[in-house]
């Protein structure tokens, strides 16, 4: 049987989506969750805890135990691994992991990976694309290429706190002589597919342009945004290459716990983002995503890249060519679960709010930063309501939790215009977009029917295909087959809601900048 595994590490599981091509079934799908899964971690929605609201890390040894985890699960239920002809995966974007040398494999199948990883290691934590302690870092390393414009141009997106480069500086600034030591720099995706390949990984364009690095015309490393990074990174950080890359044949570790056959292909991996373009069947113009996970996130492919002029879009590698646009929303399901947690409601009582109360929420209006947000840039969380007598004081919580969702959807509508004015429909993903609360207000709010796939995990499908795609499958028929959209899924404006729309992204905009 041919067939085709993808694994998407997100910020709080790692899944896993196996597909086939004779069949053109899911075959399997899987998760591992890392806060109830692995406790230890100390992660229960995958970041450490730490004082300072900016800084988010990660443990990368939790994903590397996910991986074996969710690997024995699959075993153990019976899943046909050594029919497996190749694997491609899908990574949290931007998050940067150090080691003290380029991965050589190996692995030794009498033992975990774990403690195999552990010593390889030069940083113990891993920062994420959550993490916003680097506004410092983004001002140097501007200023030393000549402005954000010369970046915006280059990379595709100004500098950015997320974003690995700044990461990067920072560390090598606290901590030097670490980053002395380190002898590779991985981002999430291109360090799981070279712990599965057993060789180090290159990192794909896709998501290669999210770290302020690459240049996007050469499709190489920048000299001018290396050298304004920090000193020596040019060794440290692996090659680039084109997302359908093969780089070799799984390790012999894999084969021995597994039972894959030793022939299975690994494919580069890619970021979140650029997966779930291909798995959600939006590889070519003309279709805009928006993806309800930890983040949210609304991006569509394009030919050319063209950036945001307001600055807070980005121009990443589309795996199938070209490029693709995106905005990344921080304050995501997070925020919404805030909102649902203080109001003591479960996401079914968070739709029926929703749905009692109406459109515009009679002018009552939500300031919605619950934590620092990338789009528009807030750099320190705040929340505050303006309106009703009883919005304020907290007792309307059905306003209070339409209001999270609201102010969402507008700042998403607003911001995007650069990338689409008016879709005709919406493709939607990611864990919210099983609520039909959340749902509703998207469509309203963009004036503009949803669309789900029938494959709910657009990220690791995606993964899925390009392994498929890599070992020969043209997209077309892959897309036909597997990004197939949900008839039973409707999801279609419930009235014309332009006028109070437009009045509240006025009070948003304003609210905002005051
Ligand atoms: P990621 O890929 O970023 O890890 P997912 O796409 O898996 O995230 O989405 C996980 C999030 O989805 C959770 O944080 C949770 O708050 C949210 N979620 C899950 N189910 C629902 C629901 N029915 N309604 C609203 N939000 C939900
Ligand atoms: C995109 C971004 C997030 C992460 C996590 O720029 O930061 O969407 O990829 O999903």
């Amino acid at each position: 049987m041919s067939l085709y595994l993808g694994l998407d590490s997100s910020t709080q599981s790692l899944s896993a989506c196996l597909i086939s091509t004779d069949t053109g079934e899911l075959a399997a799908e899987l998760s591992v969750n890392f806060g109830t899964d692995l406790p230890h971690y100390d992660s229960p929605n995958g970041f450490l805890p730490n004082d300072d609201d900016s800084v988010r890390h990660s443990n990368p040894l939790m994903w590397v135990e996910a991986l074996d985890l969710l690997l024995s699960r699959m075993r153990d239920q019976g899943v046909p691994l050594d029919q497996v002809q190749a694997i491609s995966g899908s990574g949290q974007q931007h998050g940067s992991v150090y080691l003290k040398a380029p991965v050589s494999g190996g692995w030794d199948a009498s033992q975990d990976l774990k403690p195999q990883i552990a010593c390889l290691l030069s940083r113990q934590t891993a920062p994420i694309w959550m993490d916003s302690a680097t506004s410092t870092q983004c001002a140097e390393i501007a200023a030393a290429v000549g402005g954000n414009e010369y970046l915006s141009k280059t990379t595709g997106s100004p500098a950015i706190e997320r974003f690995t480069g700044p990461q990067i500086r920072r560390f090598a600034q606290l901590e030097p002589e670490a980053y002395t030591q380190t002898g590779r720099i991985h981002l999430v995706s291109s360090f799981l597919a070279s712990v599965l390949a057993g060789q180090d990984a290159a990192i794909d364009y896709g998501d290669g342009a999210g770290m302020n690095l690459m240049n996007l015309a050469s499709q190489d490393w920048d000299p001018a945004c290396l050298a304004a990074t920090a000193d020596g990174l040019d060794e440290k950080l692996p090659a680039l290459g084109a997302s359908s890359s093969v780089i070799g044949c799984i390790d012999s570790y894999f084969c021995q716990r597994y039972g894959f056959s030793a022939s299975t292909q690994v494919s580069l991996w890619s970021g979140d983002n650029p997966n779930s373009l291909i798995g959600m069947g939006a590889a070519a113009p003309g279709t805009v995503v928006v993806s309800l996970g930890t983040s949210d996130t609304l991006f569509a492919a394009m030919d050319t890249p063209r950036t945001d002029p307001s600055g807070y879009g980005h121009v990443f590698g589309n795996p199938a060519g070209g490029y693709m646009s995106l905005l990344c929303f921080s304050n995501g399901s997070l925020a919404r679960e805030v909102v649902a947690n203080e109001c003591g409601v479960d996401w079914a009582q968070f739709a029926a709010a929703i749905a009692a109360t109406p459109a515009g929420n009679h002018g009552n209006l939500l300031i919605p930063y619950f934590v620092p947000e990338t789009t528009p840039r807030v750099t320190e969380s705040r929340v505050e309501r303006i309106g009703s007598e009883a919005f304020v004081s907290g007792a309307d919580k059905a306003a209070y939790i339409r209001a999270v969702v609201e102010a969402q959807a507008i700042s998403m509508r607003c911001y995007s215009s650069w990338i689409t004015s008016q879709p005709d429909a919406i493709r939607v993903t990611g864990g919210a977009s099983a609520n039909r609360g959340i749902t509703q207000v998207l469509a309203d709010v963009f004036g503009a029917p949803l669309q789900r796939l029938t494959i709910g995990n657009s990220a690791a499908l995606g993964a899925a295909m390009r392994a498929a795609n890599s070992a020969g499958h043209n997209w077309q028929q892959l897309v036909a087959t597997f990004s197939t959209v949900d008839p039973d899924f409707q999801v279609t404006p419930s009235g014309e809601h332009s006028a109070v729309y437009a009045e509240l992204t006025a009070k948003l905009l304003a609210a905002t900048r005051s």
